[in-house]
C-alpha cells in the first residue's frame, strides 16, 4: 500500500507537469483528490490493514494528500499567471485613439450673466455689497419712502412672515444698511446683487427672482453720471451697436426717476413679439436717490446726491438670450441647462 501511495504521488505530478489550463487541472484533482478519486479510494483500503501497518500508512496517505493540494494550487497560480502575461502581451495601448470625455458642469446661465453684470461694475469702481433675505418693514419698505399706507407697495406683492418681518421684495435694504454703517462718509459706490420674493407666478414672474442694484452717493452726482453709467454698462452687456433711452417713470425712492431702454435685441429695433413691435425693450429702473431716503440714514440731501438703479437678472438674461418663459431657469433641466 505504501508503493501504492508514492505510484499516486508519481502519477499525479506527472500528469499536472503537462496541464495546460484550470480545467485540466481540476480534473486531476477530481481524480486523485474527488470523493471517489484514486487516493480517497485507496484510504477506504485502510481498514483491512494490520494495526502495525496502518500508522505508517496513515502518515504518508495524509503527506502524499497535503502534497497534492499544494502542487495542484501552485499549478492553478502558475496557470492563471501565464494567462495574464498572455493577455498583457496581446494588449496594445493604442495612444491615437480619442480619449473618454469627462463631463464637466458648469455655471447656472443666471450665475453667468450675474457674474458678468458684477464684472462690469467692479469695473467701474463699484464694490459689492449682500445683506439678509429676510429683513425689517422698515429696512425694506419705510426707508426706501414707502410709509406703511403707501400705494406703491401694492407693487410688490409681499411675503410677510409677521406684521414687521418679511421676505425682502428688493435689494434696497442692503443699501440703506450700507448707508446707516457709512455714514457720514463719501462716497458710496455699491451694486446689492441678491435673491428677491415676491407673490407672483406666471410665465415672466416668479416668486423668487435676482435683482442687481447700485447706489452711488457722494457730493454733486448729476443724472448725467448716472446716464454715463448705465449707458456704459449697457453697451458692454448687450454690445456697442445697441441704441438706448431713458423714459420717465415713478419710484417713490427716486426723483426724478427714469426707465432705460435698449433697442430690441432681438430685431434690432424693427420691431418683433418679444419688444410687442415697440422695438425697445425695459431692461432696468433708476433715478436719483430721494433727499428723504438720504436724510432717513443721516446725509444732508442738501450738499450729498446720489443715484440708483435696478434689474432683474433672469429678465436680462432672458433678453440675452430669447428665453419666454422664466421658470426654465428654475426647473433644473439639463437639456435647457447644457445650452449655455
Ligand atoms: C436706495 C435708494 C434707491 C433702486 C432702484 C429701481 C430703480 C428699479 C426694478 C428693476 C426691475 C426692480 O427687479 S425689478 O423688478 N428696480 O427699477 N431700483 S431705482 O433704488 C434705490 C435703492 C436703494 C437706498
Amino acid at each position: 500500500m505504501l508503493d501504492s501511495l508514492k505510484k499516486i504521488k508519481i502519477d499525479a505530478m506527472e500528469e499536472l507537469d503537462r496541464v495546460k489550463d484550470l480545467n485540466e487541472v481540476e480534473e486531476i484533482r477530481i481524480k486523485y483528490l474527488g470523493k471517489k478519486g484514486v487516493l480517497t479510494q485507496l484510504l477506504r483500503g485502510m481498514g483491512k490493514l494490520s494495526e502495525e501497518e496502518r500508522p505508517a500508512v496513515g502518515k504518508l496517505a495524509n503527506e502524499v494528500r497535503d502534497f497534492l493540494e499544494k502542487q495542484i494550487e501552485t499549478s492553478r497560480i502558475e496557470i492563471r499567471n501565464r494567462e495574464k502575461e498572455k493577455k498583457l502581451a496581446r494588449e496594445r495601448i493604442d495612444v491615437t485613439l480619442p480619449g473618454k470625455k469627462i463631463l464637466l458642469g458648469k455655471k447656472h446661465p443666471l450665475t453667468q450673466v450675474l457674474d458678468e453684470i458684477k464684472e462690469i461694475f467692479i469695473g467701474m469702481g463699484f464694490s459689492i455689497a449682500e445683506g439678509p433675505e429676510i429683513e425689517t418693514d422698515e429696512y425694506n419698505f419705510e426707508r426706501l419712502n414707502l410709509p406703511k399706507d403707501h400705494p406703491a407697495r401694492e407693487m410688490q406683492d409681499t411675503f410677510f412672515i409677521t406684521d414687521n418681518i418679511l421676505l425682502r421684495t428688493q435689494t434696497s435694504p442692503v443699501q440703506a444698511h450700507v448707508m446707516d454703517e457709512m455714514v457720514p462718509n463719501l462716497p458710496i459706490r455699491i451694486i446689492a446683487p441678491g435673491r428677491v420674493f415676491r407673490r407672483d407666478d406666471d410665465s415672466t414672474h416668479s416668486p423668487m427672482f435676482h435683482q442687481v442694484e447700485g447706489l452711488l452717493v457722494d457730493e454733486n452726482v448729476t443724472f448725467a453720471d448716472l446716464k454715463g453709467t448705465l449707458f456704459a454698462f449697457v453697451r458692454q452687456m448687450f454690445g456697442k451697436g445697441v441704441q438706448f433711452r431713458l423714459r420717465p417713470s415713478y419710484f417713490p425712492f427716486t426723483e426724478p426717476s427714469a426707465e432705460v431702454d435698449i433697442s430690441c435685441i432681438i430685431c434690432g429695433g424693427k420691431g418683433c413679439r418679444t419688444c410687442s413691435h415697440s422695438g425697445w425693450l425695459e431692461i432696468l429702473g433708476s433715478g436719483l436717490v430721494h433727499p428723504k431716503v438720504l436724510e432717513m440714514s443721516g446725509y444732508d440731501s442738501n450738499k450729498v446726491s446720489g443715484y440708483a438703479f435696478g434689474m432683474g437678472v433672469e429678465r436680462i438674461t432672458m433678453l440675452k438670450y430669447g428665453i419666454d418663459d422664466i421658470r426654465v431657469f428654475f426647473e433644473n433641466d439639463a437639456r435647457f441647462l447644457a445650452q449655455f
